[in-house]
């Protein structure tokens, strides 16, 4: 279901992300009828909801959520919490904020994940495509909600995508996705390193180029048109 065919649209989390998708359906003017729930009594940003937009705190909402067409879960909330996962079983579709970026992007998209490193390879790639002379948008789990930078209509995107937002997103279509290396991390969120690893491998599934660490063996890509980087000799390598 494409979100403008959504007519009630749950935002979970008010934080940077939940805002931002917020103000993005607010202004998409489809007439969507959205609403927020924050599990903390005090959630950031409320002060910043736009006028007519509800918002209820401290707690879920189940009547709301269960009455959703289209839930958009913020990144720091698990999609196995029993809430979400009582809403996934009643049919409801829950995304977040990067797959509704992706199924409005116009601009070509390069994704970069990994355990770490996410940050400074991100922004230098950016500073490479800016340096190309394209007006580029740097954005993400960086810390700059994707979403906020589509108004700006940039020629290319760069996102730093976290597990968390990989986990919720189904339609993002990059030029070139890059895995740079996978350790130990968010073990209170994922069933193991493999679930870990899933959560991250989802970047490859649409991309035209997947850029993978020779290493490390897990980061590499199953299938498709992909090039290598590491120490060794004869890297660089399309394989
Ligand atoms: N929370 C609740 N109840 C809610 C909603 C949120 O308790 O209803 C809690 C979450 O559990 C979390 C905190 O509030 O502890 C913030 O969660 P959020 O999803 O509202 O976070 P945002 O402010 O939207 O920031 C998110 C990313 N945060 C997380 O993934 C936890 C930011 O990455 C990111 O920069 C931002 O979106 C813009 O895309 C931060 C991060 O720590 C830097 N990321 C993790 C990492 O890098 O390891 C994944």
């Amino acid at each position: 279901m494409k979100t403008e065919a959504a007519k009630y649209i749950v935002v979970i989390g008010l934080g940077m992300t939940g805002l931002s998708v917020v103000r993005h359906l607010v202004k998409k003017d489809d007439g969507a009828l959205v609403k927020v729930i924050d599990t903390r009594a005090n959630p950031p940003g409320a002060e910043q909801l736009p006028a007519g937009v509800e918002l209820h705190a401290g707690g879920w909402n189940m009547e709301w959520l269960l009455a959703a067409d289209l839930i958009v879960a913020s990144p720091g909330i698990a999609l196995a919490t029993p809430e979400l996962q009582q809403a996934a079983e009643a049919g409801i579709e829950i995304v977040g904020d990067i797959e509704l970026f992706a199924r409005d992007v116009t601009a070509p998209v390069i994704g970069i994940t990994g355990s770490n490193g996410k940050s400074t390879v991100t922004s230098l790639v950016g500073e490479m495509v800016k340096a190309s002379g394209l007006n580029v948008g740097v954005g993400g789990n960086i810390g700059f909600a994707a979403l906020d930078m589509l108004a700006n209509n940039h020629d290319l995107y760069v996102l730093e995508l976290s597990s968390f937002q990989l986990e919720t997103t189904s339609s993002l279509d990059t030029v070139a996705a890059v895995f740079l290396n996978l350790s130990e991390d968010h073990m209170d969120r994922y069933d193991g390193m493999d679930d870990y690893r899933d959560a991250k491998l989802r970047l490859f599934d649409q991309t035209q180029l997947a850029v993978w660490n020779q290493d490390d063996p897990e980061t590499k890509p199953s299938s498709g048109t992909a090039v290598s980087f590491g120490f060794a000799a004869g890297d660089y390598t399309l394989t």
